[in-house]
């Protein structure tokens, strides 16, 4: 019972601040499905994030920090979804910059768990690590000057696809993929599978947005914005929801 003298008080803390955060702003349009689903997604990511840090108490020591890591990309995510959230309903503007930031600190923080569960079964070459972090971090670097205006529309995106391209082939043919192979259990096997395709089909939704919304006729922000804060979804909770998955059914 130790842990509810810290645990709970900060998980009730968390819970009062996160929407206080965000700062007044007008009321939600009933036509504003954007605004709604940066509302929805908001709450989605603090209920995962108490989620994902009450669970971490149910699984063996060596899954303990990947919750830990999954309740963080939550929770780093809500924060700047109430941000986004006030941006988009009382200016109507993408609020790339939050946008942004929050994907530069999750994605690294994403492929760290992809590191974590591989380390949880096998000895990892850190080079395997530093490629996927670099490379992740590459991709949402051009991604941004090029949404941004500071860089070409179409090069920060090539630019940006080459990275992105660069961490399949790891997860997929490189060192990444052979320690999975190899080495792991069923399950881990199981997830390692599915946190691949989440990297590949989950992750070509936000490309696919930014080709929707910039080249090819164009979407307008409203979409735009829609396309991204589904791919959050899945992404950011339902790779964290697999990650819990195996660490229960493995402890
Ligand atoms: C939680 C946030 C996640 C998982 C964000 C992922 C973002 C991407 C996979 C973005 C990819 C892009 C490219 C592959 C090309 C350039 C444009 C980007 C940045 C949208």
């Amino acid at each position: 019972m130790k842990f509810l003298h810290f645990k709970l008080p900060m998980m009730a803390l968390a819970l009062v601040m996160l929407p206080s955060m965000a700062f007044a702003s007008g009321n939600l349009d009933s036509n504003d499905f954007t605004g709604m689903s940066f509302w929805l997604i908001s709450m989605a990511l603090v209920a995962s994030t108490v989620f994902f840090l009450i669970e971490r108490d149910r699984v063996a020591a060596k899954w303990k920090t990947s919750l830990t890591v999954s309740g963080l990309v939550t929770l780093i995510a809500a924060v700047h979804y109430f941000y986004m959230r006030d941006v988009w309903v009382s200016t109507g503007t993408s609020p790339t910059e939050f946008r942004y930031i929050d994907w530069l600190l999750t994605v690294p923080l994403l492929m760290v768990e992809f590191f974590l569960i591989l380390s949880a079964i096998a000895k990892v070459p850190a080079g395997v690590f530093w490629r996927l972090l670099i490379f992740t971090t590459l991709m949402l670097i051009f991604g941004y000057l090029g949404e941004s205006g500071k860089m070409n529309v179409m090069a920060g995106f090539v630019l940006g696809m080459i990275a992105w391209f660069i961490v399949l082939y790891e997860i997929f043919a490189g060192e990444a993929s052979k320690i999975s192979a190899e080495q792991a259990s069923e399950t881990v096997q199981k997830a390692f599978n599915l946190m691949r395709w989440i990297v590949t089909i989950g992750w070509a939704i936000y490309p696919l947005g930014y080709a929707l919304g910039y080249f090819m006729g164009g979407v307008d922000g409203a979409s735009l914005n829609l396309i991204y804060n589904l791919a959050d979804f899945l992404n950011k909770i339902a790779f964290g929801v697999i990650i819990w998955h195996v660490a229960v059914s493995e402890s």
